[in-house]
């Protein structure tokens, strides 16, 4: 039966014999089909894509809990400090590509498979993408994985596993639809499930005193925490290390077997049921503030679970080597908290510490304040996060009082050693009473007053941070605030995303070296006006827009000429980032277009302006963004009269996976936030390290981008940081005089060109005094017109192929500085004092 694969199988003469750890073709293959057969999740009379895809990745398995195994034991010997990376978000993507990659067995692989007439490229696509995060923020907790593996280092990541990740998006008339993401349906062949690592995880209850002054949490109910690891491979080196998340389950005995037999089933297995809510899903929010209780336990949940596991380790560890000692503790583990989301990690450490183990106050505090470290990922005040005491205390009871004490110390040790902050202390103290009807923590402040070190994610950010949102800190502790430049794993988002560039960047710098040492693509500037690389690295581009205009055929049923420019745009949908200036930008070109005769078209630049990304469910406004673009494009493709010059695609589904695929076959993008809002942004590196050139503001992490890889090279247009502030003034103040242009397309909008949607709310939200909007917060107005002139400049520079090319290959050439490695290698130096511990 050729549909479900069986002639395949049969006709492939493979015999299934167990080979784990196999290193050539034939082995490889006879192993893929022993787990075909033995690995009992389907038939075995069936080795269709799908089944062909859980084979091999049962086979890549072996070799995965081989060294895993090897490194945890090589770990456990050395003894070294670790770093414990806490984060609620993951975003791993598919693992296979990664694995085999990391691994060199590629090529054996793909040999393989096509013993079964199978092609990799095919097999790959059969995975889900494990999507346990919302964007950059859990992209970067997986890059960082991956470096710290690579880098051999001592680390490891603790998160949740949610059953259901980051919704799927689907694209209908009326715009987004979310849809829940099974990506467990069939089950993660990447997972090992650690029966043997439970941790029991308090909610509830309240704190007991004893007649010594001890004191105590107790009652409330107990949810079990349950180990899932998965492996993460280190490129070209045997080191591979853990992502544990937890899973939440009830015990057998919370099971009410004589509730059950008397018929009364709900009740009967309620604590079941409350286990099953708190890995139910991620929490789809980017930057956007939450109420949801269910939140708070899922941080407490991994914040619990993870403090139990490293308490335990360090004990283990310190088996048979004298008594414990806990002033150790920091110089064995390293706490890094992925913004505060898990920054309850802090009172559970001292909680740990002082009700379990014994120490007192100032002992615990001395080993927590030198464990943990925090980043700040944004500034954005609706995402700082606020928790109600009140929640807190009836969840949290005990953690609530520590909470109290150090916010009490804090104040104490202001009042005492820094009189002149006292007037601060209001807005500086960790507990907020100014609202007595809802008195609130403030996560940051709690974590700010906690850590070692504090950091944020780019230069310009962690400035800001110094300057503004932790002013005050400074002048307390000048010495905490740090800045690491994020990063992106070159593996993945080059070697294994894009082999065609990779061949050609390894040939001309004569080693593949680049792979771990990121710095050496600088080499490539002495190449940068060569016409015979020039020639191969335009076919390497048009080889990866080819496959995208056929991946753009296949999911939108828009066909895109691969010789126009492709212009991307691919982020979480937020108005801070401003996909509606891009729209409104094309809107414009597009009312020009439709103006101008046959012979002024035929000088135009043709474009294909792609855009995706997802909006959180209730963020109507980038909901309505979502929709218009999708209507511009409905109109702008289907226009004969200028749909050789624009076309403009929605991608439905923006994920990693989705990335891969896009960020290759790119040549311009857009980084073009309202400046000092974006933290960072990482994909504006992936983009620049593929020879992408970026139009951009001078936000977050493009200041160095632009930095790195030269001013020319780069389009910049809008507002500085520091502008910023009097130019929202001047707009409240009605002293804003719009451009003609901008006028021009918001009216083109307005008349029902693009459909008979209501748009007036989103295009009133740009307006100075409109009662609806909030008078151009985000300054699209103010960078319409330098938006506009640096789109015509990348226009000029587009003729001149020469020039373009010479561009993108100074774009990759500059891009070193982004790899992850040297972000983990400073953190590794600068924030946790670790090092390297290489399995032999
Ligand atoms: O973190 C990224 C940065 O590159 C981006 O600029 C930044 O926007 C992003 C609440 C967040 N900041 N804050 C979040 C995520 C989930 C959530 O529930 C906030 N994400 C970022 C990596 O540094």
């Amino acid at each position: 039966d050729e549909r479900n694969g069986t002639t395949k199988y049969n006709s492939s003469k493979v015999q299934p014999v167990a080979h784990p750890l196999a290193e050539e073709s034939s082995e490889i293959a006879s192993n893929i089909a022993y787990h075909a057969i033995y690995t009992p999740h389907f038939s075995p009379l069936k080795f269709d894509p799908e089944q062909a895809f859980y084979a091999t990745a049962e086979s890549v398995r072996d070799y995965l809990i081989q060294r895993w195994n090897e490194t945890y034991l090589h770990f456990h010997k050395v003894d070294p400090k670790q770093t414990y990376y806490l984060s609620m978000e993951y975003l791993q993507g598919r693992a296979l590509t990664n694995a085999i990659g990391n691994l060199g067995i590629t090529d054996a692989y793909a040999d393989a498979l096509k013993k079964f007439g199978h092609e990799l490229e095919e097999i790959v696509e059969q995975e889900k993408d494990a999507a346990l995060g919302n964007g950059g923020l859990g992209r970067l907790a997986s890059c960082f994985l991956d470096s710290m593996a690579t880098l051999n280092l001592p680390a490891w990541g603790y998160g949740l596993r949610y059953r259901y990740g980051l919704f799927k998006q689907r694209i209908s008339k009326e715009g987004q639809e979310e849809v829940a993401e099974d990506w467990l349906e069939k089950f993660s062949p990447w997972e090992i499930v650690r029966h043997d690592k439970v941790y029991p995880i308090r909610f509830f209850g309240h704190v007991e005193v004893s007649p010594t002054g001890c004191r105590n949490w107790a009652g409330g109910e107990i949810i079990q925490a349950l180990a899932y690891d998965v492996p993460i491979p280190g490129y070209k080196t045997k080191n591979t290390i853990s992502l544990r998340l937890w899973e939440a389950k009830a015990s057998a005995e919370d099971f009410n077997l004589f509730q059950f037999n008397d018929g009364q089933y709900e009740s009967a297995g309620q604590l079941h049921s409350k286990a099953q809510q708190i890995c139910a899903v991620l929490y789809p929010g980017d930057a956007t503030e939450n109420g949801k209780i269910l939140r708070l336990k899922q941080q407490f949940f991994l914040c619990s679970a993870s403090m139990q596991d490293i308490i335990a380790r360090f004990k283990e560890r310190r088996d048979g080597k004298g008594a414990l000692q806990w002033t150790e503790f920091p110089s064995k583990v390293a706490v890094q908290l992925n913004d505060t989301h898990p920054t309850l990690a802090i009172p559970e450490l001292m909680r740990l510490l002082m009700d379990d183990e014994g120490l007192g106050w100032d002992e615990a505090w001395d080993v927590t304040t030198r464990t943990i470290a925090y980043t700040n990922h944004t500034v954005l005040p609706e995402a700082l996060e606020k928790w109600p005491q009140d929640i807190m205390r009836k969840l949290l009871p005990r953690h609530m009082e520590i909470v109290e004490e150090i916010d009490k110390r804090f104040r104490e040790m202001i009042c005492s050693s820094r009189k002149d902050m006292e007037g601060k202390l209001p807005k500086i103290r960790i507990l907020d009473d100014s609202n007595p009807q809802k008195p609130v923590v403030r996560m940051a402040n709690l974590c700010v007053a906690s850590s070692h070190t504090v950091n944020g994610v780019a230069q310009l950010h962690s400035d800001i941070l110094k300057s503004e949102l932790f002013a005050d800190y400074v002048s307390i502790w000048p010495q905490k605030f740090q800045n690491k430049t994020n990063g992106i794993t070159p593996r993945r988002w080059l070697s294994f995303c894009s082999p065609e560039l990779s061949n050609i960047i390894t040939k001309w710098l004569k080693t593949d070296g680049w792979v771990t040492n990121l710095d050496l693509l600088t080499g490539l500037r002495q190449f940068a006006g060569n016409e015979e690389l020039h020639s191969e690295w335009a076919l390497a581009k048009m080889a990866n827009k080819r496959r995208l205009a056929q991946y753009v055929l296949q999911m939108t049923g828009v066909t895109i000429d691969p010789n126009s420019l492709f212009d991307i745009q691919v982020k979480r949908i937020h108005e801070y980032k401003r996909q509606l200036l891009n729209i409104l930008g094309v809107v414009y070109r597009y009312k020009k277009l439709k103006e101008m005769n046959t012979e002024e078209r035929q000088k135009i630049v043709p474009r294909t302006v792609m855009i995706g990304g997802k909006a959180f469910a209730t963020y109507t406004n980038a909901k309505r963004i979502v929709k218009l673009v999708n209507d511009v494009g409905a109109v702008v493709n289907s226009d004969p009269e200028v749909n050789n010059y624009l076309k403009v695609v929605f991608i439905p589904n923006y994920n990693v996976s989705v990335a891969e695929m896009l960020i290759p076959g790119s040549e311009l993008s857009q980084h073009i936030s309202t400046a000092g809002m974006e933290a960072s942004g990482t994909s504006n590196m992936k983009f620049s390290l593929n020879g992408c050139l970026i139009i951009g503001t001078l936000d977050g992490a493009n200041v160095e981008i632009r930095e790195e890889i030269g001013e020319e090279n780069f389009f910049l247009f809008g507002a500085k940081a520091d502008e910023v502030p009097s130019l929202r003034t001047e707009r409240e103040n009605g002293l804003f005089k719009p451009d003609p242009r901008f006028e021009e397309a918001k009216q083109f909008i307005r008349s029902g060109a693009f459909g008979s949607y209501d748009y007036n709310p989103l295009l009133d939200s740009l307006e100075g005094n409109s009662g609806y909007g909030r008078g151009d917060y985000f300054l699209v107005g103010h960078d319409f017109p330098s938006y506009i002139e640096a789109q015509s400049k990348v226009d000029e520079a587009y003729k001149d192929k020469k020039r373009w090319l010479k561009m993108s290959i100074l774009s990759t050439a500059g891009s070193g500085k982004f790899s992850s490695d040297r972000t983990i290698s400073q953190y590794a130096k600068e924030i946790w004092d670790i090092e390297a511990c290489p399995v032999p």
